[in-house]
C-alpha cells in the first residue's frame, strides 16, 4: 500500500532523513521517498496510514 503525505515543514534533506528513519522504526521494510522540494512523502508499507502519520508527527513534523 502506498501512502502519499504532504509534510510542509520538511525543509531540507536532513528533515527527509529524519522522516525516513521515523517511518522505518515502525516498519523496517518500508520504502520512503521524501522530497523536501515538493514536501511530498511517499511511503510503501503495510502499516496503517494513521500509524505512519503518528510516527512522523512524533518526529516533530506536521502532516497535512
Ligand atoms: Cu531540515
Amino acid at each position: 500500500m502506498a501512502i502519499a503525505l504532504t509534510v510542509p515543514n520538511m525543509a531540507c534533506s536532513a528533515c527527509s532523513d529524519t522522516i525516513t528513519q521515523a517511518v522505518q522504526v515502525i516498519d523496517p521494510t518500508a520504502t520512503v521517498q521524501a522530497d523536501p522540494k515538493t514536501k511530498l512523502v511517499v511511503i510503501e508499507t503495510q502499516t496503517p496510514e494513521a500509524t505512519v502519520k503518528a510516527a512522523i508527527v512524533a518526529a516533530g513534523y506536521s502532516v497535512t
